[in-house]
């Protein structure tokens, strides 16, 4: 790369030029850093009985008995329960793909997973829980078990769910038969597998429920949604919603595992109603990492066709999906795999078809990108591979095949409709912010001195979708008499940073201090309707639904004002740096928010206050391109990550910090899934990475500091121009990690190395080259062969894989 590039904002922009797109310092941070915030564990609650759930340590087998009878008699249990006790059918949780994968809360007759629950124990203390756990007998026949989804659509497979005929949860296959070879010089094929990876958030998951004194029940799960929530929970206890008042404490960080209901909230709300006691449930980091959704998990068995002079042809993909022994969310999201594989290339035919097991693993489910980083990490594999075949430098091969600027909106093959778009600039951007060439140079003079360190550079583009699922937000603002306000909105911020920017979208049109506005979010009573947080959704429909409230009350205020003021409404002026309201020209009279908030009550006897449900006509896709360099010990295989620069386009930037700081944690997720993470299973069945020591979790000591910028293309569909950004680095960074791997020692034939990489297998990988074994393509498993046409799966739940 040679030609200078840059990055211009977008001049017709009208956002630029107030104080959206700065810096602005997180107002929610003080609570959080004193620790003075209650998380979860922290809630006060009157001496509430601990529920401690019995867990299978066997991955598939027949309940023959549970005797509880020693554990009730435990020193401060108050009682133990079984599915019997429990009294609630099995149902789907989060989303249901099919009919005969509902869950009971407690397990009926049959284990499917290492970790699922049994029976739960509620007592005084946690201690005497866990002890009172180990005194429940549980009598389990094994059955053989199955935990490769490759392994689990074999016709030979042990079943989980006999009555289904197969462990099939969704067949995907919508479009014709693709023959790739007609159009194509050569086609590029790889076995690429996305590995399976916990979500592992800071706090793991759980919940408590408490009688409130008006005869309702209130439920504090540590959750993404609060509003779903509620639903799903009142249908599972077959309860009205009315009868629920959901709160979400502080969430110490959720990453899609915390999206939906999780099947020990119902045990936890049934005992609270039932014992008529506080009832809380925090897991230990053990059952987090066992029990908690994991996600990806694919095969993907994936072909490019190209022609010579490296113009694309074609895509045909066969992706095996691991839906775990529930299959519910996770099973629907390869089908996102496949709604984004266009990605950001100009494909003229796309066959993709998706198989998704039932497997003895805990179920599948969502984790930050939730189905993008595995479309995006297969297309930008396929790419570098084909660079490698054709002897095309990889920026020049996506270049030739970018979608242009001109064709958006831009309906793909496989449906998406893509809002806005520049594809050349970040991958110019970043290319130019890295020095591109002057790192070719030096990884050529590191080949020529055979020096044992290697220097891979990584390329990857893509494109996301964010604010899918269509679901409508919720926003209100509050102009107080002393001059603060408070905003409500329907998505939950945990960790985000939603107070600052919702507010600095408020105090852009009125002036109203940024630490003077509070938001208020996470409660059902508080807040009368939400989408929640998922998908990287809140800015652009939260945001949007505040942006407008705004606008409305700035209408109020200037009605107002007119009337109190005796002056023509259109002589009405804010002053949005002094936080006033006056008569054009006459800035003495002008009225404080305050003043004008006292006002409202006076003469309308109602608060100064609007409220705004934004709903967008589509989702957008946010894109951008990332570098990355990586530096491989040719002799032992360990591969370090040695920079990284990150060009994400998020459209219109309204706080640069925060948007940083989601590229910067989105490159760190990235940097687990391609050098350190992956849930493993022994044979039985046993996950063997069960806590932080066994699981490879990065810290800041792997990382170098990330280099991060913007392009900002503005979106068509709301108000503020706004895309997401809460998981676009984690998709744009895990493949480029993983090719600037590849790319080290892809001079020695290596042309493929499977996620984590790992030195073991990076090594592994060069000895294999060596031995002129470096091909990593096999025939994707018969059962395609076989595979129904049409989308089978619930389109709800494909419509909810879209909105996380
Ligand atoms: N933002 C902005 N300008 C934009 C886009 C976003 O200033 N054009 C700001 C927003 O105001 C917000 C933050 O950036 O403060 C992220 O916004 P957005 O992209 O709308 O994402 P959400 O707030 O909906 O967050 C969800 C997203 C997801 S899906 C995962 S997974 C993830 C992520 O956020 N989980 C997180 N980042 C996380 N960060 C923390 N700390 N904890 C998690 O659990």
């Amino acid at each position: 790369m040679t030609e200078p590039t840059t990055a211009p904002l977008p001049t017709d922009d009208p956002i630029h030029g107030s104080i959206l797109g700065n810096r602005v310092t997180r107002t929610e941070d003080p609570g959080l850093l004193v620790g003075a915030n209650n998380y979860l564990a922290d809630l006060p609650l009157d001496r509430p009985l601990h529920a401690v759930f019995v867990r299978s340590d066997l991955a598939h087998g027949t309940i023959n008995s549970i005797d509880v009878v020693e554990a009730k008699m435990m020193p401060g249990v108050v009682d133990v329960w079984t599915a019997a006790d429990l009294g609630i059918a099995p149902h789907h949780g989060f989303a249901k793909i099919h009919d005969d994968f509902a869950r009971p809360p407690l397990a009926i007759d049959r284990v499917r997973f290492v970790g699922e629950a049994i029976a739960v124990v509620f007592a005084e203390t946690q201690a005497q829980g866990v002890d009172a756990v180990q005194a429940v007998l549980v009598d389990i026949e094994p059955l053989p078990s199955v935990t490769d989804p490759e392994a689990a659509l074999a016709e030979d497979a042990p079943l989980l769910f006999p009555e289904h005929g197969n462990n099939l949860a969704v067949a995907d296959s919508p479009d014709a038969a693709l023959d790739l070879e007609a159009t194509a010089d050569v086609v590029i094929r790889g076995r690429y597998v996305n590995q399976r990876i916990a979500v592992a958030p800071m706090e793991p998951h759980g919940c408590a429920a408490a009688p409130s004194p008006d005869g309702r029940l209130t439920v504090w799960p540590s959750n993404q949604f609060p509003h779903y929530v509620k639903g799903q929970i009142a249908a599972s206890l077959g309860w009205s919603p009315e009868d629920l008042h959901i709160i979400t404490p502080q969430v110490g960080g959720g990453f899609g595992g915390k999206a939906g209901m999780q099947h020990e909230y119902g045990v936890v709300a049934a005992a609270a109603r039932r014992l008529d006691r506080p009832v809380i449930w925090v897991p230990t980091r053990t059952e987090d990492m066992q029990a908690m959704a994991h996600s990806r998990g694919q095969v993907q068995y994936a072909e490019l066709g190209c022609t010579r002079d490296g113009t694309f042809t074609g895509l045909r993909v066969r992706l095996v999906g691991d839906g775990g022994a529930y299959p519910g969310i996770g099973a629907a999201l390869p089908g996102g795999t496949r709604r984004m594989s266009h990605g950001t290339y100009d494909f003229p035919a796309i066959d993709f078809d998706v198989a998704v097991a039932a497997t003895n693993t805990a179920p599948t489910g969502a984790y930050r990108g939730a189905g993008r980083p595995e479309a995006t990490a297969l297309l930008e594999r396929l790419v570098d591979h084909a660079s490698h075949e054709l002897g095309i430098d990889p920026i020049e091969l996506r270049e030739r095949n970018l979608l242009g600027d001109d064709v958006f909106p831009f309906t793909t093959l496989t449906g998406n409709v893509y809002d806005s778009g520049r594809y050349r600039l970040p991958l110019r951007t970043a290319a130019d912010a890295i020095g591109y060439d002057d790192l070719r140079a030096q990884q050529a003079e590191r080949r020529a001195s055979g020096d044992p360190k290697q220097l891979g550079i990584g390329v990857a583009a893509y494109v996301e979708i964010t604010g899918g699922g269509g679901s409508p937000e919720y926003g209100k603002v509050e102009v107080h008499t002393d001059g603060s306000a408070t905003l409500y909105c329907g998505t939950l911020s945990h960790g985000q940073g939603h107070q600052t920017t919702y507010a600095m979208i408020l105090s852009d049109q009125t002036g109203i201090p940024i630490d003077r506005i509070t938001l208020v979010d996470g409660d059902t009573d508080r807040v009368p309707q939400g989408g929640g947080t998922g998908g990287s959704r809140s800015l652009q429909t939260g945001g949007s639904a505040i942006h407008r409230a705004t606008e409305a009350i700035v209408e109020q205020a200037r009605a107002l004002a007119a009337q109190v003021l005796e002056a023509d409404p259109a002589d009405i002026v804010i002053d949005r740096s002094g936080g006033t309201i006056g008569v054009t020209g006459v800035p003495a009279s002008a009225l404080s928010w305050g003043e004008l908030a006292a006002k409202s009550e006076e003469l309308t006897n109602g608060p100064l206050a609007a409220e705004h449900v934004f709903k967008s006509e589509g989702a957008s896709f946010p894109f951008g391109a990332h570098i990355a360099v990586a530096e491989v010990d040719t002799e032992t295989g360990q591969a370090r990550l040695v920079r990284h620069v990150a060009v994400d386009d998020c459209g219109t930037v309204i706080n640069r910090l925060l948007v940083e700081g989601q590229q910067h944690g989105g490159i760190a997720s990235g940097v687990g899934q391609a050098l350190f993470e992956e849930i493993r299973f022994d044979g039985d069945g046993n996950p063997i990475t069960g806590n932080f020591a066994d699981y490879g979790f990065p810290s800041a000591a792997e990382m170098p500091s990330f280099e991060t910028h913007s392009t900002e293309t503005p979106s068509p569909l709301n108000p503020l121009g706004a895309k997401g950004i809460g998981e676009a680095a984690t998709i744009g960074s895990t493949p480029a990690i993983q090719n600037a791997v590849i790319d080290a020692v892809s001079h020695l034939g290596v042309r493929h190395i499977d996620m984590p990489c790992t030195s073991e297998r990076v090594w592994a990988a060069i000895q294999a080259a060596a031995r002129g074994d470096a091909d990593p393509w096999r025939q994707p498993p018969p059962v395609f062969a076989t595979l129904p046409k049409g989308l089978t799966g619930d389109a709800e739940a494909a419509e909810a894989a879209d909105g996380i």
